[in-house]
């Protein structure tokens, strides 16, 4: 008999959507001891909270989300509201002592992270942010293969997020479909957005991230504020490249842009180690290519390895061999290891605290581009 765990998810946008979806899916493909209860969906707009109540099975809905750190019912509390909104959400969840899920960058800046981990780390309760990336099975692969030595000494490690929507100057910023592009509820552009992914995977992959320099653009100044009606200078970053070095010597390489015509959301990394060598892209999620150096010479080359197979991460819970799955699976995935975690009475990855070493990057790398020189990187 599975326990029953009520959960309160507020946000009911793109990601309310991939967490209700993993919630809903989890027992019908995981054995894990808890069974979500979708009790209540918290969002601005009555009507569209009512709506996403019945669509995605929510048994209430609240425009408040006070409520529903206030309902004793409500055991976990799952933050899929624009960033600004994050801390003060998961601090009052934590003095609730409720189980936090919150979506990523954990926090406008690392200074607030800071106010979010001091609060969940208090109250000790059962806390993780949703860097999705990291539970693709071809990428948790790479994670184990690196584990297991076979890269050998790590040399460099490459990852680029680009993506195309926001080229035209008609896009405005603020507002339910636009707040990513409002620096005041995102905090940062396509660095908190989309390098903290590639970084909290990095570092799962490769460890910490030491010091880095960047350089940040702003390709369009000004756009028309979805809440104000006026046209309004924008505060975000369009584009962030940036070099570093990891703990373990190795050279960083990463690129983010919202300006790379032709790339919707092209998420690549490769790491290049003595022995092996490792490549992978979100277009092509289910595989990963991987050289290796101690293959007999005339048969050597990159392979291609299509990641369905049982013996692979997470593989055995879905179809059969040959069959892959997809994006949304990384967030079911994500679930399921947490309440795995949960029932151990073990932490679940990446925590707060690992998503506050995420922020402490994104920190240097804003103000490295800003000062126009080489930061160290606090160790969270
Ligand atoms: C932005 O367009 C976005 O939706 C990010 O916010 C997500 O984290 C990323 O996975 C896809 O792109």
């Amino acid at each position: 008999m599975k326990k029953k765990l009520n959960v309160g998810l507020i946000g009911y946008g793109f990601m309310g959507r991939t967490h209700s979806n993993a919630y809903s899916q989890v027992n019908h493909f995981f054995d894990v001891p808890y069974e979500p209860v979708l009790q209540v969906v918290c969002g601005l707009e009555e009507n569209v909270a009512k709506d996403f109540a019945e669509q995605w099975g929510y048994k209430s809905y609240t425009t408040d989300w006070h409520k529903v750190i206030e309902d004793d019912n409500i055991d976990q509390v799952d933050i899929c509201v624009p960033n600004n909104m994050h801390a003060e959400i998961a601090i009052a969840a934590a003095k609730a002592g409720k189980n936090i899920i919150c979506e990523k960058p954990l926090a406008l800046n690392a200074a607030q992270a800071e106010t979010m981990v001091d609060a969940i780390e208090k109250a000790g309760v059962p806390n993780l942010v949703s860097f999705n990336y990291r539970r693709v099975p071809a990428v948790t692969l790479a994670k184990m293969l690196i584990d297991e030595g076979r890269l050998g000494k790590i040399f460099h490690y490459r990852a680029n997020f680009l993506q195309d929507w926001t080229i035209s100057a008609n896009v405005p910023q603020g507002g339910m479909a636009t707040w990513r592009l409002d620096v005041k509820a995102a905090g940062s552009g396509v660095t908190g957005d989309l390098l903290a992914h590639c970084i909290d995977t990095a570092m799962w992959h490769n460890g910490q991230i030491d010091s880095v320099c960047a350089m940040t653009e702003t390709f369009v100044k000004k756009r028309m504020h979805v809440e104000t009606g006026k046209v309004e200078d924008v505060g975000i970053d369009d584009a962030c490249t940036f070099i570093c070095r990891f703990g373990n010597e190795s050279l960083g390489n990463f690129e983010s842009t919202r300006y790379a015509r032709g790339h919707k959301s092209l998420y690549t990394f490769e790491i290049n180690g003595e022995k092996a060598s490792i490549a992978w892209d979100l277009h092509d999620l289910h595989r990963l290519s991987y050289f290796d150096h101690s293959d007999e010479s005339i048969v050597r080359g990159w392979r291609s390895v299509h990641v369905t197979d049982g013996d692979m991460p997470y593989m055995d819970k879905w179809w059969v061999p040959g069959l892959q799955i997809g994006y949304e699976h990384t967030f079911v995935h994500q679930i399921a290891d947490f309440l795995e975690n949960l029932a151990e009475g073990k932490p679940a990855s990446p925590s707060f605290r690992e998503a506050l070493a995420t922020q402490y990057v994104c920190d240097a790398v804003l103000a490295s581009a800003k000062d126009k020189e080489w930061k160290t990187v606090k160790k969270a």
